[in-house]
């Protein structure tokens, strides 16, 4: 055997402090993948428990930097019932006067959100099929009561950018309807773990969680359900 070949295993062990571990969130060795309906592609279990607790301690990290916001109704200003925060080069953001939008920076703190942990774009790379990579990853938070009415996502410019979702917490009975808002939906639930990659043609489809059911997951010390979107908003940058 040439000498060359053991030389890795020769070299010193690396420190294992925080700045030289790259940390990847896939877990299964078996994945399932379900398709709902034609580009609308549904893992469930996904994150396993570790994965799911790391995850969450980025979002918490996050939080502390762009705390949970309660954004408002475009025209009417009410309040929606899900607090929202983001991560990202832009954020979804919302209120009476300029309306749903994207911007850089928080609407209190007014600081830029905080970057997207790597390990959610390693996961975007690996399960969509889309070569730039998300600018926004929306963070909801819904506790027991909250809900969100049957909407379509259409403020980004890049409509043929997928969507990734990834929950954690409480599981939530999610409804998912059609191109019209007129069309029949289906209900399902999605738990703690679950991811729902939406692209074309469901891409814009009418969708809204009905309800969270309390108590189902104890990945949340104070209950309720976080859900984090993915999403790329310009054509391209
Ligand atoms: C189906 N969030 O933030 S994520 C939203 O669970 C939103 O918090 C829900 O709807 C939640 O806008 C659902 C799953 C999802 C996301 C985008 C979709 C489903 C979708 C776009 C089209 C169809
Ligand atoms: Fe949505």
């Amino acid at each position: 055997m040439p000498d060359q070949m053991c030389r890795v295993s020769d070299s010193p062990p690396l420190p294992m402090n925080h700045d030289n571990i790259k940390e990847k969130i896939i877990v299964r060795e078996i994945v399932m993948e379900i398709e709902i309906a034609p580009g609308c592609r549904y893992f469930p279990d996904f994150l396993n428990q570790a994965a799911q607790q790391k995850l969450l301690e980025h979002i918490q990290k996050a939080l502390l930097k762009a705390p949970l916001f309660q954004p408002t109704m475009p025209k009417t200003g009410k309040p929606f019932s899900v607090a929202m925060s983001n991560m990202g080069t832009l954020g979804w953001v919302s209120d009476k006067v300029q309306g749903y939008r994207y911007q850089e920076t928080h609407p209190t703190t007014r600081q830029n959100w905080p970057p997207i942990p790597s390990t959610l774009l390693a996961l975007w790379d690996d399960l969509t099929d889309f070569s730039l990579l998300p600018e926004a990853c929306l963070i909801n938070y819904y506790d027991a009561k909250a809900r969100m009415g049957l909407h379509r996502d259409a403020d980004e410019q890049n409509l043929q950018a997928p969507i990734m979702s990834l929950s954690l917490g409480d599981k939530a009975q999610f409804r998912l309807g059609g191109l019209k808002r007129s069309d029949p939906t289906r209900t399902f639930f999605l738990s703690s773990g679950d991811i729902l990659i939406l692209e074309p043609p469901m891409r814009i489809a009418y969708h809204g969680i009905d309800r969270v059911i309390a108590g189902a997951s104890r990945l949340l010390a104070q209950g309720g359900r976080y859900n984090l979107t993915m999403r790329r908003i310009t054509p391209d940058r």
